[in-house]
């Protein structure tokens, strides 16, 4: 058998893009709450009010930054897909039993920081926010689905964007502290499999997003994770004091890169982009940051703030594994006369030996080999594959029917790829959990036509729809794929 005993399969999903229910039961607003639906031409909007009521909105990617004086507000006139998103909220047993149905046996999940504390800051988590994920989690555990929690995926409770500026502000990481006793405490004994911060190295390209840092100046942003790097290591090793049994990882963005020709310029271009890419899980996995960071830092006049202890946190914390998202590779060139396409919230160099998702990001799934391989030889840690799919418009048939077969064969392929790395290449692989099992919010765009769910969600763009849901042909491949635990991956 290729994949072990117990290899986790399920379904990834991110509370701000599909719990809705976003102000009930004494939940506060976050980052998320304030950002305005898209396209994919068309960036999300992140909105604010500035002292003298006049409203703005700043886009989200690219990512300038939100002037010190505005407050980031809902305004009545915009559309905000969080707010009702597909309503988990008020379906989470309807959508478990689906779940359930296809044999999941793990679903990543986030919790929502401003359910359990409204303003980030406050001095007791609120109760009935507690109640809620102790319902998900014992639904789940029900049918013997394991509960994979995201601590912090794209939301920060919003007073700490207002208040403090977010990660920016060094205080911000004992708010997070405090959060992660409440859950990890509550929690203990029905989730074991935990993960720090979603994406972590977005941190670089969407600060608002990544932790509700309004700067995006690179000492801002170096400073925002720094703190988030300090905050991590704290909480795996408050996790394991409280609980032994936890698995606490990291989570990164990460996709293959490939220089376009053999022109030295490109491989140093390469390189580069190497070192962008494993930064953040060079600090989280070997607890320490690397030479060429602190290089950069030097030649860009970025000076972090250290304070006594720190560094020696960020080693007694390193991660348990890393949980990584691959959607897509990238490619790189000094010829600055090549065509880009998108990529998961970056761009990339047209590769000729690829096609592209309707949104332009380029498939790829002997890339996903070369990463599984890349991240074993970098760091010896399990790796698990927490975000992997195509994000695809699908069709409803007259007869209800949706027969994704594009889905079907984009996620075999990845799973045959998988296959292979663990068999021929002997990587450790825990698991895997596809983006958006159930149709969801777009975290790029904001859409619900950028489908990537085995369930289909009657939900439109605009809000509209009744959010019933239907199983896809999908579906019943990906039943078929865990019930024989990987083996067979045909389309029949
Ligand atoms: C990752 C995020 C997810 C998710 C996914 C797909 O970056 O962790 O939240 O949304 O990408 O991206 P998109 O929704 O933009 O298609």
């Amino acid at each position: 058998m290729s994949f072990r005993e117990g290899f986790l399969w399920g379904g990834a999903t991110a509370a701000n893009q599909f719990e809705g229910g976003y102000l009930e039961d004494g939940k506060g607003l976050s980052t998320a709450d304030v950002m305005t639906n898209g396209s994919h031409t068309q960036p999300r909007r992140i909105t604010y009010t500035m002292p003298d009521g006049t409203k703005g909105s700043q886009g989200a990617f690219p990512y300038d930054s939100i002037p010190d004086e505005a407050t980031l507000e809902v305004h009545d006139d915009e559309y905000y897909p969080s707010h009702v998103a597909i309503d988990f909220y008020h379906n989470y047993k309807e959508d478990i039993a689906m779940f359930a149905q296809m044999g999941f046996n793990c679903f990543r999940m986030s919790i929502n920081w401003g359910r359990i504390y409204p303003n980030g800051d406050d001095a007791t988590p609120n109760e009935k926010g507690l109640e809620f994920y102790d319902k998900v989690f014992d639904e789940l555990l029900k049918y013997n689905i394991e509960p994979v929690v995201t601590i912090s995926h794209y939301e920060t409770p919003l007073a700490l964007a207002n208040k403090y500026g977010g990660w920016l502000d060094r205080r911000v990481i004992g708010f997070y502290e405090n959060y992660c006793r409440t859950i990890f405490t509550r929690y203990k004994d029905k989730v074991k499999y935990w993960m720090t911060f979603n994406e972590i190295n977005i941190m670089d390209h969407m600060p608002v997003f990544a932790g509700g840092v309004r700067k995006a100046d690179a000492q801002s942003k170096a400073q925002g994770a720094f703190h988030q790097f300090l905050a991590s290591a704290s909480a795996v090793k408050m996790g394991h004091e409280i609980n032994p049994d936890f698995k606490i990882g990291m989570m990164t963005a990460y996709g293959s890169t490939y220089s376009l020709t053999c022109n030295p310029d490109d491989e140093i271009l390469l390189m580069k982009s190497d070192q962008n890419r494993h930064f953040f899980s060079d600090v989280q996995c070997r607890g320490e940051y690397p030479a060429y960071k602190l290089k950069e830092y030097e030649r860009t006049g970025v000076k972090l703030d250290i304070r006594d202890g720190d560094l020696e946190l960020l080693k007694e914390g390193t991660v348990d594994y890393i949980g990584f998202s691959y959607y897509s590779s990238s490619v790189v060139t000094a010829d600055e006369s090549k065509k880009v396409t998108d990529g998961n919230m970056s761009t990339s160099v047209i590769n000729p030996y690829l096609k592209a998702s309707d949104w332009g990001w380029q498939i790829d799934p002997k890339g996903l080999r070369l990463a599984l391989n890349r991240l074993q030889e970098r760091y010896n840690l399990p790796l698990f594959i927490v975000e992997n799919g195509l994000g695809a418009l699908d069709t409803v048939e007259e007869d209800g029917s949706i027969n994704d077969d594009y889905r079907i064969e984009y996620l075999a392929q990845h799973v045959a790829t998988m296959k292979t790395a663990v068999e021929e290449d002997g990587v450790n692989l825990m698991g895997f959990t596809p983006w958006g099992c159930i149709d969801l919010v777009s975290a790029g765009t904001g859409e619900m036509r950028k489908r990537y769910g085995f369930i289909y969600v009657d939900k439109n763009d605009d809000g509209s729809g009744p959010m019933t849901r239907s199983p896809k042909k999908s579906f019943y491949w990906y039943k078929k794929v865990i019930a024989t635990n990987g083996e067979d991956i045909s389309n029949y």
